[in-house]
């Protein structure tokens, strides 16, 4: 058992790990803490022959003290993490040069649209892929995320990304991997009983495989072999 975060694979997953990393360690020091008070304290004050219990108002410090150091924190980490989430959350600070995918999500598989030579999503070309997502390594992907019932959460843990989808919108979010491989992607939205099936794949490429690909998959499109994706991915099998 691995107890210790996977090493991040995109472009911003070292800058949330250095906030997850101080977020632990405060909080790891305030749990020994009080732990340690806790227990401290009952054996301290347990009940003892001749001792009688008493009335006590409070301390008002104590309680000052108790509310300030935490709010300044909680205040602290809000404006260290602002460029962070401003960097992964702000479609507009998204890279411009990004290759455009959309996922739709829904009970219980993922659904990954992408568009036809011709750069539209409807175009006669235009594929499906279910429960895999191909992409290209060191470019950014903007990913449209949307929703057909309920709300799932797009989770790849190595990527630091996590984004709910909604139904009803269509959610952008981006990143750039930095290494190829197969990323484990998870529904991380308890969505109904099939919620554990919604396990996929990302698969990042080399640019020159991803662009093979790609054009395997746009010939098998727009010569009407469409629906073959859906049992392949149903077998989990993937000719990438
Ligand atoms: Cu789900």
């Amino acid at each position: 058992m691995n107890w210790l975060l996977e090493p991040s694979v995109s472009t911003f997953g070292p800058d949330i790990d250095r906030l997850y990393y101080i977020i632990l360690v405060i909080t790891g020091i305030i749990f020994f803490l009080t732990q340690f008070l806790l227990i401290y304290f009952l054996v301290k004050y347990r009940r003892r022959e001749g001792r009688k219990a008493e009335y006590i108002h409070g301390s008002t410090r104590a309680e000052i003290l108790w509310t300030a150091v935490p709010f300044v924190i909680v205040l602290v980490l809000a404006l260290m993490s602002r460029p962070v989430w401003d960097e992964v959350k702000d479609p507009g600070l998204f890279p411009e040069d990004a290759y455009e995918v959309t996922v739709v999500a829904r009970q219980f598989e993922w659904e990954t649209h992408y568009a036809g030579s011709n750069g539209e999503f409807d175009a006669e070309d235009s594929f499906t892929v279910l429960n895999r997502l191909h992409v290209p390594v060191n470019q950014p992907v903007i990913i449209h995320l949307e929703s057909e019932d309920v709300i799932h959460s797009f989770f790849v843990p190595r990527f630091r990304l996590k984004q709910d989808a909604l139904p009803g919108r269509s959610i952008p979010m981006w990143f750039e991997v930095t290494e190829t491989g197969e990323y484990e992607l998870g529904c991380a939205e308890l969505c109904g009983i099939g919620h554990y099936r919604m396990d996929g794949l990302v698969i990042v490429h080399t640019q020159e495989e991803f662009e093979n690909w790609k054009a395997e998959r746009l010939a098998a499109a727009g010569g009407g072999s469409v629906g073959s994706d859906r049992a392949q991915a149903l077998t989990g099998e993937d000719s990438q």
